[in-house]
């Protein structure tokens, strides 16, 4: 133990804590900019600074390990006009035009401006030297440099939980700029779309592209029918944005607020999360009949292809692997491909004037939305996909109390859903759905962990292994028996490199793997609720599986609107009109 006095007061912490963690342990809170608890520290801001007695220059809280005897003050007069004149220093090179930004009221800087009661400009406006560029060249993410503070989270972001280095430092001094290689356009370098770095911006350096004009657009349009579909993870963070604290489920509400919003059905992904388990057991039994009875070279591990920032690391950095990928199409654009078809012919609605919006965690899924694979429909399967945060914004601008509305329920045909599908909001949820209905098809009883908990495939861990052995099987499936399936399970990019490289190698061997993009799995997406820490990730993921636990069908097989899908219009799992409309190919 370091003993040390923080403001005069004694207080012993382990050996290696920082000052700014010491200060929170007493309740005094630092403030801090380039800092954050996911990734390595930088030092770089100078916001956190603190007085340490017997030293002339002030530390910074941040990146200064306690030491015995140590007496900091984190809020002498030294420290406050330090703290200040940092401020002040960033806003000299900030379009501080708050009103007109996207992140106003939800900017750190300028709650800190708040804070410190910034009035007069002290340092000359460099930022009128500065030949800033907006990039709006991507679906996903807008850079704007006019609005960065270069603390480099996103830097930090990208390569230590993504491992792609799409974001990276450039030049020197007062020229210092965050940059893509070589200045290109997000849209042509290695970037993912993930969002990871958006969800770490201080400012609005990074944001979204934002949909909502065009939502409203459509909403207001009383020619058009708009349908929308909200993604597992939604319903476990959207309240942090609404008034509740994290960890709350709020499905009912989510529902009761689209409808006030004015959308004209309000459908669930989990219902094609469902579907795409019945879609993607079938193929995975297929590829293993192909490999172990017909003796073809079959692309195995079979990988989950739902999380769209990952298939894009594929094409970048795996493009010989694609093969890999699961042929299903993801949750959000089978929904897409389905609502312009089966939904609309049941419902007598032209598909043209149809408007197919989705609610995501990710931001990527804009980006997704509009690849050309997805236009099977006839028409793009999705028009708009909106954040997390922009629903909430919508919501506020609707002008409805949320924590007072009632539970509603997901309109039919295309709302049902089980918990399985909840889960797949939860790094490892995709594949507990797969193994619940895998099993039960090949060997027609349930799987053999305790209420359908498949634990070894959940948890924070960066990547997660399982193999279970296939006995007592039906006679169809006599090829699998004493098969041991091996699975594995990965979540943020950086891990999945590690995974995928491996896999390459011939070093890690297994039948099937889940892939997510993002830390959590999309509960931690680039479009979920600031900010976004391992403590919160842990609060929405035990939501989720509270959800799951507390829904009376629990796999996928057993919902009933899918079992109406494949009755009414697909046929049976795999079909030619479900290969038309829910698959497709990602080519090198
Ligand atoms: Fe996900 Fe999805 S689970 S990617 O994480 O598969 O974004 O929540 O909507 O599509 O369903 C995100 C979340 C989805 C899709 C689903 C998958």
């Amino acid at each position: 133990k370091v003993n040390l006095k923080i403001n005069n007061i004694p207080i012993s912490v382990r050996e290696g804590t920082t000052i700014l963690e010491a200060a929170k342990m007493l309740n005094f809170n630092i403030p801090t900019l380039c800092h954050h608890p996911d990734l390595s520290i930088a030092g770089n801001c100078r916001v956190c600074v603190v007085e340490v007695k017997g030293s002339k220059l002030l530390a910074a809280s941040c990146a200064t390990p306690v030491a015995e005897g140590m007496e900091v003050l984190t809020n002498s007069e030294k420290v406050r006009t330090a703290r200040k004149h940092v401020i002040e220093l960033l806003l000299s090179e900030h379009n501080s035009d708050c009103t007109r930004c996207f992140k106003n009221g939800s900017c750190e800087l300028q709650e800190l401006a708040a804070e410190y009661r910034i009035g007069e400009y002290t340092f000359m406006n460099l930022l009128k030297f500065k030949n800033f560029r907006v990039d709006r060249s991507s679906p996903s993410i807008m850079k704007d440099d006019t609005k960065c503070i270069r603390c480099q989270r996103c830097v930090r972001t990208c390569d230590e939980l993504q491992g792609i280095g799409a974001l990276t430092v450039a030049y020197k001094g007062d020229k210092q700029q965050i940059s893509t290689f070589m200045g290109k356009p997000i849209s042509e370098v290695v970037c993912t779309n993930c969002g990871q770095c958006v969800n770490r911006c201080p400012t609005a350096a990074l944001v979204e592209q934002t949909y909502i004009e065009e939502v409203w657009k459509a909403i207001n349009n009383p020619e058009k029918f708009v349908v929308v579909q909200t993604a597992p993870a939604i319903r476990a963070a959207l309240g942090e944005e609404l008034g509740f604290p994290p960890g709350m489920r709020v499905t009912g509400k989510l529902v009761s607020a689209l409808k006030l919003v004015g959308f004209d059905s309000v459908l669930d992904t989990d219902f094609t999360a469902d579907l795409t388990i019945v879609e993607e057991t079938a193929e995975l039994l297929g590829r293993l009949k192909r490999a172990l009875v017909d003796n073809e070279t079959v692309a195995l591990p079979m990988m989950t292809s739902c999380s769209p920032g990952w298939i894009k690391f594929q094409e970048h950095l795996f493009p010989d692997m694609l093969d890999n990928l699961s042929t299903c199409k993801s949750p959000q654009q089978m929904f897409g491909a389905l609502s312009k078809t089966y939904y609309a012919r049941k419902k007598g609605i032209d598909p043209s004037n149809m408007v197919s919006v989705s609610i995501m965690p990710c931001t990527a899924k804009k980006f997704e939305a509009k690849r050309p694979e997805m236009r099977d429909s006839g028409y793009q399967d999705v028009d708009y996909v909106l954040t997390t945060r922009e629903l909430a914004m919508m919501i506020r601008q609707t002008g409805i109390d949320f924590m007072k509305l009632s539970d509603e329920h997901y309109d039919s045909l295309m709302g049902a859903s089980t918990g399985a599908a909840v889960i797949f909001g939860a790094t490892g949820g995709v594949m507990e759905a797969a193994l619940r209905t895998a099993w039960e098809i090949v060997t027609g009883t349930e799987v053999p962990f305790e209420k359908l908990n498949i634990t070894p495939v959940r948890g924070f861990g960066g990547i997660k292994s399982a193999s279970l052995t296939l006995t007592n099987v039906k006679p169809e499936y006599s090829f699998l028996e004493g098969v041991e399936l091996k699975v594995a399970v990965a979540h943020g990019l950086a891990n999945a490199k590690k995974l995928v490289e491996g896999i390459r190698r011939g070093d890690l061997q297994f039948h099937f793997v889940e892939v997510m993009a993002c830390p959590g799995g999309c509960i931690g997406g680039g479009g979920q609720p600031i900010p976004t820490s391992s403590e919160i990730r842990s609060k929405r993921v035990a939501a989720i599986y509270a959800e799951d636990m507390g829904l009376a069908i629990r796999k996928s097989h057993d919902n009933p609107e899918v079992k109406l899908l494949y009755k009414l219009f697909l046929g049976e799992p795999n079909s030619h009109k479900a290969h038309d409309l829910l698959h497709t190919h990602y080519k090198p």
